[in-house]
């Protein structure tokens, strides 16, 4: 049995996470995986979670079993965070996921019950975890070009380009916002051109929402989506709440679909129960549970919304200083884009010699794309940093 498989593909970004745990200096520094960090270098549990951990914890009499799709409540609390507090969300329905990957997986394996035949496009470069988790469902999988390195802004021109020649049916994985590695979005203009290319040729808009409230705010990120949502008849929608209310290990997400009429959205929401039921029967309640009751509470929800706001300031300050330490030591204005691109991501443009470097030497660990955390960078140290980073680029 066993002496048959061969070795595990590693996961770089969760490798890294490790390697740096491993290493025994005191001044290192982790820009790798994308966890958001307070400036203490903390990733704290959020104050509403807190406390709605509390409430759960002395109102809940029983453990017994939710179902398949979860708790109808989170549910309609995250489609209405995610399509708008007043959508006519009648044709839109979802199921509680095991974080945002949950999503992703489930969302794949129902569209190819819908359509066997599609393939998937991906950004390149995109999250790697999209790969496996698209291959795993089945799928053939394309790429589409999204990053222009020199600009640092998407290759709109490249991405229709190669868009048009996918053919009728195909499934494009977009990132709803924050792109993840690039921290390069679309516009609105942008997004108006790749929806009329999504309607001309019938293509099948799958949107991974995994970072919303981190780029322009909680309502303004969801734009896109609503914007899709508006245009086309069908659509699904991967949410992950790892990010926004910090609650990575809980394994808190939504899968969400929106089909042409209320009907088709009933039924496709119960072969998506049939699909959980086969994975792994029933999502974990704690995290979701708690989602809930922040969501639904008037004060907890103003928390959090205050709690995450001040986060995403955070994230858009460390740029703005970043950028400018680079811009100061390299005398240049090739780093400018750092502080125009949004969520937790950017990437520098470091080869691997340079990236070891940079580890070996000073103790700064960074993915092998070049993709930093930008919520790990340090606020009394970007002078260093940027020194640090230039030198190697000189090299
Ligand atoms: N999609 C993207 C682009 C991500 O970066 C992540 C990771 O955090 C996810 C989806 C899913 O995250 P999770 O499964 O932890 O909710
Ligand atoms: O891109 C990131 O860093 C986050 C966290 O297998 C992550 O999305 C990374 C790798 C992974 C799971 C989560």
């Amino acid at each position: 049995m066993f002496e048959a498989l061969p070795e595990p593909k590693a996961d770089a970004i969760l490798g890294l996470m490790a390697a740096f745990r491993a290493d025994t200096r005191t001044d290192k520094l982790d820009l790798g995986v994308g966890v958001y960090k307070d400036s203490a270098g903390k990733t704290p549990v959020m104050r509403a979670i807190k406390n709605a951990e509390k409430k759960l914890l002395e109102t809940q009499d029983t453990k017994s079993y939710v179902a398949p799709i979860g708790s109808a409540a989170f549910c309609n609390a995250i489609i209405a965070q995610v399509f708008g507090s007043d959508a006519d969300t009648s044709c839109i329905r979802a199921a509680q996921s095991v974080g945002g990957s949950g999503a992703l997986r489930v969302l794949a394996d129902l569209l190819k019950q819908g359509r066997p035949d599609a393939d998937i496009w991906l950004s390149d470069p995109s999250w790697p975890n999209h790969v496996p988790l698209m291959q795993a469902a089945g799928y053939a999988l394309h790429t589409y070009p999204y990053y222009d390195a020199q600009t640092g802004s998407v290759n709109i021109e490249g991405m229709l380009e190669s868009l048009g020649k996918a053919k009728r049916g195909d499934i494009v994985l977009l990132h709803g916002c924050c792109h993840n590695p690039t921290g390069a979005d679309l516009s609105m203009d942008d997004w108006a051109r790749v929806v009329k290319l999504l309607k001309d040729n019938d293509l099948f808009p799958f949107i991974d929402l995994a970072y919303q409230g981190f780029g322009d705010g909680l309502e303004q990120d969801a734009a896109a989506v609503r914007y899709m949502a508006s245009e086309l008849p069908e659509l699904v929608v991967a949410a992950s709440c790892s990010k926004n209310l910090g609650l990575y290990r809980e394994r808190v997400g939504a899968a969400i679909l929106m089909a042409k009429t209320e009907a088709e959205a009933t039924r496709a929401l119960g072969r998506l129960g049939g699909v959980i039921r086969s994975n792994y029967s029933m999502p974990p309640d704690h995290g979701a549970n708690t989602t809930e009751i922040v969501l639904s509470d008037a004060a907890l929800n103003a928390d959090w919304k205050e709690e995450l706001e001040t986060m995403r300031l955070r994230m858009v300050s460390l740029r703005q200083a970043f950028s400018e330490a680079l811009r100061k030591r390299s005398n240049s204005e090739r780093f400018d884009y750092i502080a125009e691109q949004k969520g937790m991501f950017s990437r520098l443009p470091l080869n691997t010699a340079q990236l070891d470097k940079l580890r070996d030497d000073h103790g700064i660990y960074i993915v092998g794309d070049g993709r930093i955390n930008v919520a790990g960078l340090p606020e009394s140290g970007m002078e260093q940093l940027a020194d640090a980073i230039c030198t190697v680029l000189a090299e």
